[in-house]
C-alpha cells in the first residue's frame, strides 16, 4: 500500500477510517468545503461496511429508503419503502462517484494500532501491512456492529456441516433442499429467516428470547412515484420529513411504563394473533419483555414463514452441538446440513475497534474498560484531534442512524474549521465536560426500559448502556447544532511542526 499525501511535509490534515456511511459522508464535506488533504483508509476493497458485508439472504434495512441517505444526496429511485442491502450499498458507491472519491480512498488499508505525538500534535495510523501515516486529526468511522460475535456453544467446531454467521454470508453456499439450523432471533434473523424458508428442506429455528415483530408495510414505490421525485424534489423531501416524524413519534417508547409502550405492546400481540393462528406456536413466539427493551423488529414475513410445514421453532435452548446436529436442552437431537448463526454482533461497549494511543501513552480500551464514553459520541477527553463518528451512546433506538451520522458531520466539520482558522495544534476535551455529559446519560438512562427490562447486547457486564442515545433524535441535533470551543483545552501550533 503506497500512501500518497497531499501536503508536501507528508502530512494529512485529516484521516478517516471506514468507507461507510460516516467516512463517505464527512469526505463529501471536506470536498464540499474545499478540503483535499485527507484519505479514507479502509480495510476491505470496496465501500459500504455493513452494507456491503451483510450480504445474507433478506438482508434489508429496517428504516425506510428515503430517511436511510443522505438529506443531501437524495435518490428519487429507490426501488422500495425498505431499501434492500445490494440498493444501499449501490448507493454508497454511487456517493463515491458522483464526489470522486475513490482517489481519495486506501482500500485494504487494515489499521492495526493508532498513536498521538504529543509533542507534534500528530496522529500515526500503523496499518496491517507495516506501513503508516500521519495526519494532524484522526476521524473513526469504524461503525458499531461489524465484528460478527460467534455463540460459545459446546461443539460447534465439531459439526461436520456449513457453519455461516449472516454477516460473514457465504453466497457459494446453496441452501435448497437443505436441513438447516437458524440459531437467533434478532433483526438479521427475521430476515433471512422468510427468505430461505421456501428453499430449505427444514428450518429448525432455535429461539432464546421471543422478539417484539411489528408490521413493517414494505412493498415497491411505483415507477411514477419515482419519477415524480426525480421531477419535483420537494415532494421527496416531504416524503423524507413525513417518514421523520413518523418514526420519531415512537420514541417515548424508551421511557419505562409508558403508555405508549403498553399501546405498542396491545398492537404487536394483535398482530401475532392475527399472523400466527396456532396457540402452541404462537405462545412459543410471544414477548416476554417490555416492548422497546431490545430492538422492535419490522417485518411482514416472519411470522408466515414460521408457520410454514417445514419450519419448526425449539425454546428448549441449545445444549451442545455434535459433529452431525443440535442437541437441545429436553435430549432432542436435530440432524442438520447446515447451521446459520444469526447472533448479532460484538458489543462496542467492550472498547477502542484497535489499540488506541491518546496524550501521555494513555490507552483507550483501558480508560474504556468500564464502558465507553464519550462527549456527543464524538469526541474523548485526553485524546486531541480525534473524533469518532458514531460512538458512544449515540446509536438511534427509533430512528435512522444517518440522522445522528448527519448531526456529527456538522459538529466535526465545525471542529476543523476552527482548529485551522485559529491556527491551533490540537483540541482536548475538558475532563469535567466528559464526566457531567456522561451523569447526565447515565441519569437519563435509569429512566429508560433498556436498562431493567431485558438482558440485552445495548449492555454492558455491569448493565450501563453505553450504545444508545437516550433522548428524542431532535434532542441530539440540538446539543451537537454548534460547536461550543470553551469546552476544549487548545494547544497553539508550534512553528517546529507546521
Ligand atoms: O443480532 P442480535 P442481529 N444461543 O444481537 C441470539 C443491526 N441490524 O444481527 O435475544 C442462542 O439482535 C440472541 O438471543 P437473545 C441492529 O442494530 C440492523 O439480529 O440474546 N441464541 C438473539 O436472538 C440490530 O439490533 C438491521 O436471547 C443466541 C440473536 O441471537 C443489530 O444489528 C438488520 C446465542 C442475536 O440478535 C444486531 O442484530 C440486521 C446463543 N448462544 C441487524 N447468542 C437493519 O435492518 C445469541 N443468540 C438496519
Amino acid at each position: 500500500m503506497t500512501i500518497r499525501s497531499d501536503s508536501a511535509n507528508g502530512l494529512l490534515d485529516t484521516a478517516i477510517v471506514g468507507a461507510g456511511f460516516g467516512g463517505i459522508g464527512l469526505a463529501i464535506k471536506l470536498l464540499q468545503e474545499g478540503e483535499s488533504s485527507f484519505r479514507i483508509f479502509e480495510k476491505s476493497e470496496d465501500v459500504g461496511g455493513v452494507w456491503r458485508d451483510n450480504i445474507y439472504p433478506g438482508a434489508a434495512c429496517d428504516v425506510p429508503s428515503h430517511l436511510y441517505s443522505f438529506s443531501f444526496e437524495p435518490n428519487p429511485d429507490w426501488s422500495r419503502t425498505f431499501g434492500g442491502q445490494a440498493e444501499i450499498h449501490q448507493y454508497l458507491q454511487h456517493c463515491a462517484d458522483k464526489y470522486h472519491l475513490w482517489d481519495k480512498i486506501r482500500f485494504k488499508a487494515t489499521v492495526e494500532r493508532a498513536s498521538f505525538d504529543e509533542k507534534a500534535s500528530i496522529w500515526t495510523l500503523y496499518f496491517a501491512d507495516g506501513e503508516s501515516v500521519r495526519a494532524r486529526t484522526v476521524v473513526f468511522a469504524v461503525g458499531a456492529l461489524n465484528i460478527p460475535a460467534y455463540p460459545s456453544i459446546p461443539g460447534l467446531d465439531a459439526f461436520k456441516g456449513k457453519v455461516m454467521h449472516t454477516a460473514e454470508w457465504d453466497p457459494d453456499y446453496d441452501l435448497s433442499g437443505k436441513k438447516v439450523g437458524v440459531i437467533g432471533t434478532g433483526a438479521s434473523a427475521i430476515q433471512v429467516v422468510p427468505e430461505i424458508q421456501p428453499a430449505v428442506e427444514s428450518l429448525t429455528l432455535y429461539q432464546r428470547t421471543a422478539p417484539w415483530v411489528m408490521p413493517k408495510r414494505d412493498g415497491w414505490i411505483p415507477p411514477a412515484w419515482r419519477k415524480l421525485y426525480a421531477r419535483f424534489p420537494i415532494l421527496q423531501k416531504l416524503h423524507r420529513i413525513a417518514q421523520y416524524w413518523m418514526f420519531e413519534s415512537t420514541a417515548p417508547v424508551m421511557i419505562k411504563n409508558n403508555w405508549m409502550t403498553r399501546m405498542g405492546e396491545r398492537l404487536g400481540r394483535r398482530y401475532l394473533r392475527r399472523m400466527i393462528k396456532d396457540p402452541v406456536l404462537r405462545e412459543k413466539v410471544t414477548p416476554r419483555y417490555a416492548l422497546g427493551c431490545k430492538r422492535v423488529l419490522l417485518s411482514d414475513d416472519y411470522y408466515p414463514a414460521l408457520t410454514k410445514p417445514n419450519v419448526e421453532v425449539l425454546t428448549d435452548g441449545i445444549e451442545r452441538i455434535d459433529e452431525t446436529g443440535i442437541v437441545s436442552r429436553d435430549g432432542r437431537h436435530q440432524k442438520l446440513d447446515a447451521i446459520v448463526l444469526a447472533t448479532g454482533f460484538q458489543v462496542p461497549a467492550a472498547g477502542a475497534p484497535f489499540p488506541i494511543e491518546g496524550a501521555g501513552g494513555r490507552s483507550l480500551n483501558e480508560d474504556w474498560r468500564k464502558g465507553s464514553e464519550a462527549y456527543l459520541g464524538m469526541t474523548v477527553t485526553g485524546y486531541p484531534n480525534m473524533l469518532y463518528i458514531m460512538g458512544p451512546n449515540t446509536g438511534p433506538g427509533n430512528i435512522s442512524v444517518i440522522f445522528y451520522i448527519e448531526s456529527q458531520l456538522r459538529y466535526i466539520m465545525a471542529y476543523l474549521k476552527h482548529l485551522r482558522q485559529r491556527n491551533l495544534a490540537a483540541l482536548d476535551l475538558k475532563p469535567s465536560v466528559q464526566q457531567q455529559f456522561n451523569e447526565n446519560i447515565q441519569a437519563k438512562m435509569q429512566k429508560t426500559t433498556w436498562v431493567s427490562g431485558c438482558d440485552s447486547w445495548y449492555l454492558t457486564e455491569d448493565g450501563k448502556n453505553t450504545t444508545l442515545w437516550p433522548g428524542y433524535s431532535w434532542q441530539y441535533r440540538l446539543q451537537s447544532k454548534h460547536f461550543d470551543p470553551s469546552l476544549y483545552d487548545c494547544v497553539r501550533l508550534r512553528p517546529s511542526v507546521v
